[in-house]
C-alpha cells in the first residue's frame, strides 16, 4: 500500500479547466502527462492489445476495417497501469476536482480505435452503466496519440450534466453481449441528438499526447469512428471517486456481466456500502484534516489494508 497524503497544488491553468468542467461538463487539460508516462503506457497498451483480456470486447465486427477494442480494469493485471493509476499526476487532479477527503479508483477502460474503424462509440451518459450512487466521480479521458474528430475524438453535449435526466445505458457494440444486461433497467433511451446537431453546442478537443480530458459521470458524449488511415487513436478513460459515493445494486449495470464478474472475484458489495473494496483500491487522502477526520481516516486506512491484498 502506498497512499499518497500530501498537499495538492495545480497550476492555474487547471484550477481554470476544473471551473470550465463545473460549467460545462467536460474541459480540457494541455500537456499535464510527461513523455515517461506517455511511452510507458504505449507500450503497456500494446501489450494488452496482443494479449487481450478475459473481459475484453473487440466490437468491430469479424471480417470488418480496424479494430474498435475495449477492456476494462487493466490495472488489476499490469503493473504499469496500476502505476499510472496510484502515481500519475491524475488522482490529484481528480482530489481537486472532487474536493474529497479520499480518492478511490472506480477502473480504467482502454478503448482503440486503430485507423479506419468504422465503429462509433454511441452517445450515452457515464452514471446508468454504474452501480453508483453519489455526486464525488470523475473521469479522465487520456489519448496516447494525436486525436481529433477525424480520428474518433470524443464530443460532450456542453452544460448536458445538469440536467435532470438520466437515460438508459446504451451498447457500445450490438454482439458485445451488454445490452441483454441494460435492457433490464427499464429506462428511456437517450433520444437521438446527433439527429438534431446544430440545436445543441458540442464541445471537443484536439488533444496531443499528454493532454487530458475531465468529464462528468452525466455529461452526455459519444465519438465517431478513426476514418484516418495512417493514425491510431489509443485511449484510456481512468475513473475516480470521492467521499459520497456508495454501492448501488440496480439491475441492469456493466458489473453485472459475467466476464467482468469473473475478474473481480472478491467482490461482495450490498446496496448503500460504501466501496471499500480491493477491487477499487483507495489511492489518495488529504494530509491536512480536523484532528477526528484524520483519526477516522486511518482507521479506514488499517482496515482496508487489512482487508485486501492489492492495497
Ligand atoms: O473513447 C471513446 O470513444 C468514448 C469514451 C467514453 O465514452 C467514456 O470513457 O465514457
Amino acid at each position: 500500500m502506498d497512499l499518497q497524503s500530501d498537499p495538492i497544488e495545480v497550476s492555474d491553468e487547471t484550477e481554470s479547466a476544473i471551473r470550465e468542467y463545473h460549467k460545462n461538463g467536460a474541459s480540457v487539460i494541455r500537456g499535464i502527462l510527461d513523455q515517461k508516462w506517455i511511452s510507458t503506457m504505449r507500450e503497456a497498451i500494446q501489450r494488452v492489445l496482443d494479449h487481450p483480456g478475459s473481459a475484453s470486447v473487440e466490437y468491430t465486427p469479424k471480417g470488418e476495417e480496424g479494430r474498435y477494442y475495449g477492456d476494462f480494469f487493466l490495472w488489476r493485471r499490469d503493473p504499469d497501469f496500476e502505476e499510472f493509476m496510484r502515481h500519475s499526476p491524475l488522482p490529484a487532479i481528480a482530489a481537486k476536482v472532487l474536493k474529497s477527503n479520499s480518492i478511490r479508483f472506480f477502473y480504467d477502460q482502454l478503448l482503440v480505435k486503430e485507423p479506419l474503424t468504422k465503429e462509433k462509440t454511441p452517445f450515452h451518459q457515464d452514471l446508468p452503466y454504474w452501480p453508483l450512487k453519489g455526486e464525488d466521480i470523475l473521469s479522465i479521458w487520456v489519448p496516447f496519440d494525436r486525436v481529433g474528430l477525424q480520428q474518433g475524438g470524443v464530443r460532450f453535449l456542453k452544460g448536458s450534466h445538469h440536467w435532470k435526466q438520466r437515460y438508459a445505458p446504451t451498447a457500445f457494440g450490438k454482439d458485445s453481449g451488454f445490452a441483454e444486461i441494460y435492457a433490464k433497467m427499464g429506462w428511456e433511451p437517450l433520444p437521438d441528438f446527433e439527429k438534431n446537431d446544430n440545436t445543441y453546442y458540442w464541445l471537443n478537443w484536439e488533444t496531443e499526447p499528454g493532454d487530458v480530458i475531465l468529464f462528468h459521470p452525466l455529461v452526455i458524449h459519444g465519438s465517431g469512428g478513426n476514418q484516418s488511415s495512417n493514425q491510431r487513436r489509443r485511449a484510456l478513460a481512468m475513473r475516480f471517486l470521492g467521499d459520497d459515493v456508495v454501492w448501488d445494486s440496480r439491475p441492469g449495470t456493466f458489473i453485472e456481466k459475467e466476464t467482468i464478474q469473473e475478474i473481480l472475484p472478491e467482490l461482495n458489495l450490498k446496496d448503500g456500502d460504501q466501496l471499500e473494496s480491493p477491487c477499487f483500491p483507495l489511492i489518495r487522502t488529504f494530509s491536512i484534516q480536523p484532528e477526528t477526520e484524520i483519526m477516522k481516516q486511518n482507521s479506514f486506512q488499517e482496515n482496508s489494508i487489512r482487508n485486501s491484498s492489492h492495497e
